[in-house]
């Protein structure tokens, strides 16, 4: 880990900058499947089944039998968990329905707004070295609450045609309609254009490697919303001598196991507690499974001493971290004014961890400073706003005038006869 002591306000940006990559030489590939998914549907996404996940399977779509088994295989003590997971998640995101918007803005004018689902999602699951199942608890719960009509999974298989049992048994549980074992780019050119087998979609969610993340980008283009641009994990923890130095190792490096290019970074007023967060991080990092993951992620993390809480705050918000921990005596200070980062975790005994899995909190989060301008997934995100309005005869009489100026003003005489005829028949 980096120690770097009260840096000056010149450097930074240098300093919180995120490891980039460059996206050319994928986008070729990405173009390519897509355009052969377009054209040729299943049979593309079978060609390229083959040639990514190594598997060659009979049929795309996941059967009940499967659904069935991956039951039977799922151990009662984590089904137990899953479930206060999605009871919390839940019940957090059912408590964010917003009721409807009215408002008489003139007499005789009324104006509403309310939300509807978006009817068709699809949720994209990695496959790799973790199988995220908590993240279809983060979408399809949501996705469920909103009533969307049509939430589709697609999850890479592996060599042999399966999908982690943990996957199966929770998209079953959280009302996922149709699970296809379809994965990277293919899935997103499927999910776009529709094929034989898997529905098109309106708006797509989920976590990817950069090809997957790539192919959302282009999905855009043919008029399929995303979620959100996604990037490498990121941790951003501030703690003063208050905060207990294992506790905030064990931060560090939960968000360092995802991957190698995962970003931690602590913040601190104090240096005593940078060093012995070092030392803490270097003897947990050693019994870590993922330690070969973990350490090439904490290689480029890195430890920041800035003198007070004002600058520490200034820094962080630059920074926008998807996740930030506030491990310090005046707690108050950063919550309150805390102006850019995807979720806020307060205090010794509020781990990332918790809101990765079962606090409540929505984990697919704005990272690489787009917490700047984007929230995290919420109920809102499988929803979209509309507007109503009815104008009764008083109403249209008392903006009608307006409306026929402005539509004048605009040369527009179409738009100013649709009011005109109105108030003539009116006066007649
Ligand atoms: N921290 C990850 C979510 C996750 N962690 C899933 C464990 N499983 C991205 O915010
Ligand atoms: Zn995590």
């Amino acid at each position: 880990m980096k120690k770097i002591y009260s840096p000056d306000k010149a450097d930074w940006k240098s300093i919180l900058e995120r490891p980039t990559k460059t996206v050319a030489d994928i986008e070729a590939i990405v173009l390519e499947v897509f355009e052969d998914v377009k054209e040729k549907g299943d049979n593309a996404i079978s060609k390229y089944t083959k040639r990514f996940d190594k598997a060659v399977l009979d049929n795309n779509l996941v059967s009940q039998d499967e659904i069935d088994n991956a039951k039977n295989q799922v151990a009662n003590d984590l089904k137990g968990a899953i479930q206060i997971a999605k009871s919390n998640i839940e019940r957090f995101h059912q408590a964010q329905k917003t009721s409807k918007v009215e408002v008489e803005t003139t007499f005789g004018v009324e104006c509403w707004q309310e939300k509807r689902p978006i009817q068709k999602v699809g949720l994209y699951i990695p496959g790799g070295t973790a199988p995220l199942f908590s993240t279809i608890l983060m979408l399809a719960a949501p996705a469920n609450i909103a009533g969307c009509k049509e939430i589709v999974l697609c999850t890479p298989p592996d060599e042999n045609g399966n999908i982690n049992p943990a996957i199966l048994y929770t998209a079953d549980l959280c009302g996922v309609t149709r699970i296809f074992k379809v994965g990277g780019i293919q899935a997103i050119a499927g999910m776009t254009f529709g094929t034989e087998t898997i529905p098109q979609v309106y708006k797509i969610f989920g976590p990817g490697n950069q090809y997957v993340t790539v192919a959302k980008q282009l999905a855009t283009k043919f008029g399929v919303a995303i979620d959100m641009p996604a990037g490498p994990s990121e941790l951003l923890v501030v703690a003063d001598e208050s905060a207990n130095a294992g506790f905030v190792a064990s931060d560090l490096l939960s968000q360092a196991e995802h991957g190698v290019d995962s970003q931690v970074i602590l913040v601190s007023t104090s240096k005593e507690l940078i060093d012995e967060v070092e030392k803490e991080v270097e003897a947990q990092l050693n019994e870590l499974p993922r330690k070969d993951i973990a350490a090439k992620a904490i290689d480029t993390s890195k430890l920041i001493f800035v003198e007070d809480d004002e600058t520490a705050l200034e820094l962080i918000d630059e920074y926008g971290p998807e996740h930030f921990i506030v491990c310090t005596l005046d707690q108050e200070f950063y919550v309150q004014n805390i102006g850019n980062a995807g979720s806020v975790f307060i205090g010794n005994y509020t781990p990332e961890s918790a809101g990765d899995y079962a606090s409540g909190t929505n984990h697919t989060l704005p990272t690489n400073g787009y917490a700047k301008q984007y929230s995290g997934v919420n109920l809102d995100s499988f929803m979209k706003s509309m507007t109503f309005q009815k104008i009764s005869k008083d109403g249209i009489q008392n903006i009608g005038n307006a409306i026929e100026l402005m539509a004048e003003a605009e040369g527009l005489q179409a738009h100013k006869n649709a009011v005109t005829l109105r108030l003539k028949s009116l006066k007649e």
